[in-house]
């Protein structure tokens, strides 16, 4: 603690000389140990228009992009000074100018550029040395600085009472640090206080990439998100942050491996740092054996060999060997020892060798083997060599074929063998005739059978046939009835065409045969989204579900943005028979093509369905007059990430929970109507002027990528990676889950002000970071329970995220127990990232990459189905009536 700076020339009580510093004056004072240090003072708080400048000598940067500036002062209350009027403050002003000279003996003060006005958080009253009275300020400014070499700082004095005691200026760094057994270097951090420094690790001795390590630098000197990293190199493993040789007696063979490991039966290691251990004596390993393997030995040879003569052929059968040396891959070759095996009455000597995969290893010579002499005796028929199909019916074929062209005796019978050409000859079926015909029946409808015939005569069996390939015929089709049937040859093409996202969606079909469907199958008063895509006709749709407002009734009065297809506007809306509103105008810009047209209604379609104080009203719709117009509510403060940034720090947390419990309601009802919002950020929130929040923009990306065309051409779709979730970026699962991942990302926005999610790390980064299992961390001030409810809604598994019910629950609670939300983190944290696959690869661009829809969509089940319209409760009453499948529902009755 400072002591008095100000007892020598300032205004002490009962001092009537008013002694005054006309400037800035260095003074030698005492502190609180009686230690002299000096200090900078001025005091002309009786005079007027005071300017008096002190400056720093030329301080260079060294690489820093944003210095602090922490200065020590104290500042006398002008209140208790006797006799001052107007003329005191108690403030100064902190300027910087950059400089590449360190010699500039005369800066001009217009040069300066000014920091901040600094005002002391305590000033003294009096001068009363023994009481330690004064109070030290410290105050601590910061300012970005990237022009020149350096930069020199002033303090301009207005009139105020002041001692400078100290100015410290410093920049920070992340320190050097080893993650991921990678280094990172000390790193300056970046100029802005919400960029990040990329900076790329390399690996610690003995070790190898592997993925590129990288980490970023934040702007107060902590490090974020790592990413990839590094393996000990083989014979190495990790210890403490370093890589260390494996002792004797251990192993690593691959760098992936996650440490040494004791060498397998047989083998040994005698140094430091083996990738692999040597085999004992008369033990071996083959090429293909993995280090991780016993050594082995190969096989004695096969036992008990006996032989069965069948007319021409031989069957041989024996043992495996006594010892298998180990190894489970014994193979055995057969050699014969005579000529031309169709013969009769021909003498062979048949030998079989027993090898192993380290059989060649040993080095020893011939295979241990065992051999069998026999003789045969009449030869068996020449193969069929053609088969013909007599007649064909969707269970049967009728098949015939000739005589062998050499039978070599009388034929006894034939054998066909038969299998369905997609099971191969996994399972066969075998059929004996003494016809040169079969009648085979009990086949599948429109399916391939492959068959075989041979022949066989007292010789035995001659060779098969080759394969020759027939197809029984298809089932007729099903009636197709009115009414209710159907309703469920709609339900059987909606199967086998597209059922997705959150509702059924038909193709090529009416939406009043939709209702049909759904009103068999809903309880009444479960209201269900319809997809305006269905709509065969999007007039129709926009009829259904807009009104038409004559345009004579709106009158616009300004732009207020840019939207997807034209300017947005505000104005006034006078409907008949009611009062005048301020609405929102979006238009169609001229010299569209069809299809945007529809794209363009397609949002007053979905929106025109939705009726909830947290959704965008939709007004209605101009349709009949050029431009084509989208009337909402109009909401005064605009989209919400822009209004939280324009009022950064100027809520309390009851307020913005209440903003999110806004949201999270406006989506609760979105799910509840089987909606899938796809496109959740705080760009996406409307806020009026009593700051309530409301879900819009129910626009074109979903249109796209639902299309049923795009599932089938290489479409492109566009997919805001980082506030979609991971399943739905891989294989564009978009659910209420991802919907409920994207709302976390909502309420990370919300509680930082704006701040952009992931900062300005690119899409690619962020989406390794997340599959790695990185989560944005907690933002400044954040209640410890909201950012748990965030980690909540990024749960990997889907299906172990929150519900937009339970979220609203929770909101409400914390609103009902402020208490709950006083806890806060802290400092930052970075959760521990587990090593695993990576995602190969993303297209970056600002926002938004692109993704190849995929070619078709999963077959569903019955669950998931009654899911997405919302009866999953009916789930069990479905299989326990036996419905099991999609397919199994078409059986259905109205009864
Ligand atoms: O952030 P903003 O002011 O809020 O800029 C965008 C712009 O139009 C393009 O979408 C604003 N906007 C859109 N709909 C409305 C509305 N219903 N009320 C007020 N502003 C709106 C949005």
């Amino acid at each position: 603690m400072l002591c008095c700076p100000h007892k020598d020339k300032k205004f002490s009580q009962g001092d009537k000389k008013q002694e005054t510093l006309r400037f800035w004056e260095e003074v030698s004072i005492m502190d609180e140990k009686n230690i002299p240090i000096r200090t900078y003072q001025v005091c002309n708080v009786l005079e007027p228009s005071q300017n008096n400048w002190l400056r720093t000598d030329w301080i260079p940067r060294s690489g820093a992009q944003r210095v602090y500036v922490e200065v020590k002062f104290t500042l006398r209350d002008c209140n208790s000074l006797p006799g001052v009027t107007g003329t005191c403050k108690e403030t100064f002003n902190l300027y910087y100018h950059e400089s590449n000279e360190d010699r500039e003996s005369y800066i001009k003060e217009s040069s300066f550029i000014k920091v901040d006005t600094v005002a002391a958080d305590e000033s003294f009253t009096q001068v009363d040395v023994g009481d330690r009275i004064m109070k030290l300020n410290t105050e601590v400014r910061d300012v970005k600085v990237t022009t020149k070499k350096g930069f020199y700082l002033a303090f301009q004095d207005v009139g105020a009472c002041i001692a400078l005691v100290s100015v410290r200026v410093f920049y920070k760094t992340c320190p050097l640090t080893i993650r991921n057994l990678a280094t990172f270097p000390d790193t300056v951090t970046g100029a802005d206080t919400s960029s990040l420094v990329e900076v790329r690790g390399s690996c610690v001795n003995r070790s190898e990439e592997r993925e590129e390590p990288k980490m970023y630098c934040g702007a107060d000197g902590e490090w974020l998100v790592p990413i990839g990293g590094c393996f000990c190199s083989p014979g190495y493993e990790e210890r403490g942050g370093a890589c260390k040789a494996c002792t004797a007696g251990f192993y690593k063979a691959r760098s992936v491996d996650p440490a040494c490991a004791k060498c397998p039966p047989h083998s040994y290691s005698l140094r430091d740092g083996a990738t692999v251990c040597d085999c004992h004596t008369g033990y071996f390993r083959a090429d293909s054996d993995p280090a991780s393997m016993s050594c082995t030995q190969p096989p004695s040879a096969p036992q008990q060999l006996i032989s069965v003569v069948n007319e021409t052929s031989v069957v041989l059968e024996w043992a495996p060997p006594r010892r298998l040396g180990g190894r489970s891959d014994a193979i055995y070759s057969v050699d014969r020892l005579g000529e031309n095996p169709h013969l009769t009455h021909t003498r062979y000597t048949f030998t079989v060798h027993a090898r192993n995969g380290v059989s060649r290893a040993s080095g020893a010579g011939s295979a241990p083997s065992v051999s069998v002499s026999v003789t045969t005796n009449q030869a068996a028929p020449s193969p069929v060599s053609m088969i013909q199909v007599l007649d064909v019916t969707r269970h049967s074929l009728l098949l015939s074929w000739q005589q062998p062209d050499r039978p070599n005796g009388v034929i006894l019978e034939y054998e066909v063998k038969f299998y369905e050409k997609d099971q191969k000859e996994r399972s066969y079926r075998i059929m004996r005739t003494f016809s040169q015909t079969v009648d085979v029946t009990g086949l599948s409808p429109l399916t391939v059978y492959v068959f075989h015939v041979r022949a066989r005569t007292a010789a035995g069996y001659g060779d098969f046939s080759s394969p020759f390939e027939f197809s029984t015929n298809s089932d007729p089709f099903p009636l197709i009835g009115e009414g209710v049937n159907s309703a469920f040859l709609l339900l059987r093409a909606a199967k086998n065409i597209y059922i997705t996202y959150g509702a059924v969606q038909l193709i090529y079909s009416h939406s009043s045969l939709l209702s049909s469907l759904l009103s068999l199958l809903l309880p009444t008063g479960v209201k269900i989204y319809v997809d305006p895509f269905t709509y065969e006709d999007p007039d129709q749709a926009i009829h259904d579900f807009a009104k038409e407002i004559d345009v004579s009734s709106i009158h616009i009065e300004k732009v207020i943005g840019m939207g997807e297809f034209g300017e947005v506007c505000s104005g006034r809306l006078r409907l008949q028979g009611k009062r005048e509103i301020y609405v929102a105008i979006k238009s169609l810009k001229a010299g569209y093509s069809d299809k945007q047209r529809r794209d363009f209604l397609s949002e007053a379609s979905i929106m025109g369905q939705f009726d909830h104080p947290n959704i965008i009203r939709l007004e209605g719709v101009v349709t009949r007059c050029k431009p084509l117009m989208i009337i909402t509510e109009y909401m005064e403060n605009g989209s919400l990430d822009a209004f939280l940034r324009k009022h950064d720090g100027q809520f309390t947390v009851i307020q913005l929970v209440g903003m999110l419990r806004g949201i999270a309601s406006g989506m609760k009802y979105l799910s509840d109507m089987n909606y899938v919002h796809r496109d959740l950020a705080a760009r996406n929130i409307l806020v009026n002027s009593n700051l309530v929040c409301k879900v819009s923009d129910f626009g074109l990306s979903r249109v796209l990528e639902d299309d049923p065309e795009a599932a089938y051409t290489a479409r492109v779709g566009h997919i805001p990676i980082r506030w979609t979730a991971p399943e739905a970026i891989t294989y564009r699962k978009f659910t209420t889950s991802s919907d409920v991942w994207s709302y976390g990302i909502v309420m990370w926005e919300v509680v930082s002000y704006g701040e952009r999610p992931y900062w300005d790390m690119n899409n690619q980064d962020v989406m390794k970071a997340v599959e790695e299992g990185y989560r944005l961390p907690a933002p400044m001030d954040c209640p410890v329970v909201l950012h748990q409810l965030m980690l909540d809604c990024w749960e990997r598994e889907r299906a172990e995220r929150p519900s937009f019910s339970q979220i609203l629950n929770m909101l409400d609670k914390l609103i009902r127990n402020p208490g709950t939300l006083r806890r806060t983190g802290g400092d930052r944290y970075i959760l521990p990232i587990p090593t695993g696959t990576m995602l190969e690869s993303g297209l970056g661009s600002e926002v938004c990459v692109s993704v190849v829809p995929e070619a078709c969509v999963p077959e569903w089940s019955v669950y998931e189905w009654l899911q997405s319209i919302g009866l999953e409760i009916y789930r069990e009453t479905f299989a326990a009536a036996g419905y099991n499948n999609l397919e199994s529902l078409l059986a259905l009755t109205h009864q």
